[in-house]
């Protein structure tokens, strides 16, 4: 019984920052809610005792309200839950919002496994690794059923919906391994849909990327897929295209035919690859069909990668239609854009949509 006991820590192993954040909380919430139940419980008893009936005649006496108690007892409260909700609310936008300097890693949840996708092209199934004292931002689409990914010692946790991307971050701080599970139950094999977080030293981390031997980076495989699915035939940089230009979209606002504006963030690209007539650019016939069902989650993460790669004229021409070999270098397009012939209709942020 005792073995059982010394096996499961009262607390999981802090090895985040944010762990250390959360658990100030806890331990927060912890004190207040108790320290309120002993109170609550002690004055009781108390009460009990000092009023209780002391003989046949004794009477309780009409006690008509006492207005400071009643104030006092609604804003001291008051106080405490606004506390409470703008500490939490502090931690919740925090793990929400990555430091520019983080180091991007897709992640897959599917029935019954997590795939891990480096920028680097490398890709893991099961366990993550990630360096120390490295901020890691996760984005994470499901290619089934809900799924949430649960590190205890990060007390990093997130559904993953399918249909959608979402983002958490983290900083480990300690190098070792870690649970990794998922906590949304997702079907007759749930309970095995686990995995570990090694966290290592950069060295080591260099070494373990090396050992994966990518074919390719994510941007380039997207590259060929933007190939292989025919998207230059629209997306091209030829004059007659008959799709937008793809090159300085990412993370730009897009005016759409509606005359709405949007930000081409990557559920707006995701977006736009699944269900483009949702979100028709201004200017732009609904012409493109849908690549549901051709392109799954990891093949939208390499699209999107090519597609933020994109820098001002690497848009391939139409007649691009062979993948080259994936460690030569992208080529600019063959014809090239006359200014003001084909400007893409995004604006670049801090523009205020100005052109
Ligand atoms: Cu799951």
């Amino acid at each position: 019984m005792n073995a059982i006991f010394a096996d499961v820590p009262l607390f999981p192993e802090r090895a985040s920052t944010t762990a250390y954040q959360v658990d100030a909380l806890f331990f927060f919430l912890c004190a207040v809610c108790g320290g309120m139940a002993v109170l609550v419980a002690a004055l009781l008893l108390y009460f009990s005792f000092k009023y209780r009936r002391r003989g046949e005649d004794d009477r309780t006496p009409r006690i008509t309200g006492n207005h400071r108690l009643e104030w006092f007892w609604t804003i001291a409260p008051l106080f405490v839950f606004v506390v409470m909700f703008v500490w939490g609310a502090k931690i919740y936008t925090s793990v929400s919002e990555p430091p520019p300097d983080a180091m991007e890693i897709f992640v897959i949840g599917k029935q019954w496994m997590w795939k891990f996708q480096y920028p680097g092209g490398e890709r893991a199934i099961e366990n993550l690794y990630v360096p120390v004292d490295q901020p890691i931002k996760l984005t994470l689409a499901s290619e089934d059923v809900i799924h949430d990914f649960f590190v205890p010692a990060f007390r990093t946790k997130i559904d993953v919906i399918p249909g959608r991307y979402v983002q958490i971050w983290f900083r480990p701080t300690k190098v070792g391994e870690y649970h990794l599970f998922c906590s949304q139950y997702c079907g007759t094999n749930h309970s095995q849909m686990i995995g570990k977080v090694f966290v290592v030293e950069r060295d080591d981390f260099r070494k373990y990327l090396d050992g994966r031997k990518a074919t390719g980076s994510l941007a380039d495989q997207g590259w060929q897929l933007f190939l292989k699915f025919q998207c230059n035939t629209c997306h091209s940089s030829n004059a007659e295209a008959r799709a937008p230009v793809l090159e300085g979209l990412a993370n730009n606002m897009v005016t759409l035919n509606n005359g709405k504006k949007v930000r081409a963030d990557d559920g707006y690209l995701r977006e736009s690859i699944l269900n483009p007539e949702e979100k028709v650019v201004q200017g732009w016939q609904p012409i493109m069909p849908t690549y549901k069902g051709q392109a799954n989650e990891e093949d939208i993460i390499k699209l999107l990668a090519y597609i933020k790669s994109l820098k001002p004229g690497q848009t391939p021409s139409r007649n691009e239609n062979s993948s080259p070999p994936l460690d030569a270098p992208r080529v600019p397009p063959k014809e090239k854009i006359e200014p003001g012939d084909r400007k893409p209709p995004y604006q670049p942020e801090g523009q205020n949509g100005k052109p």
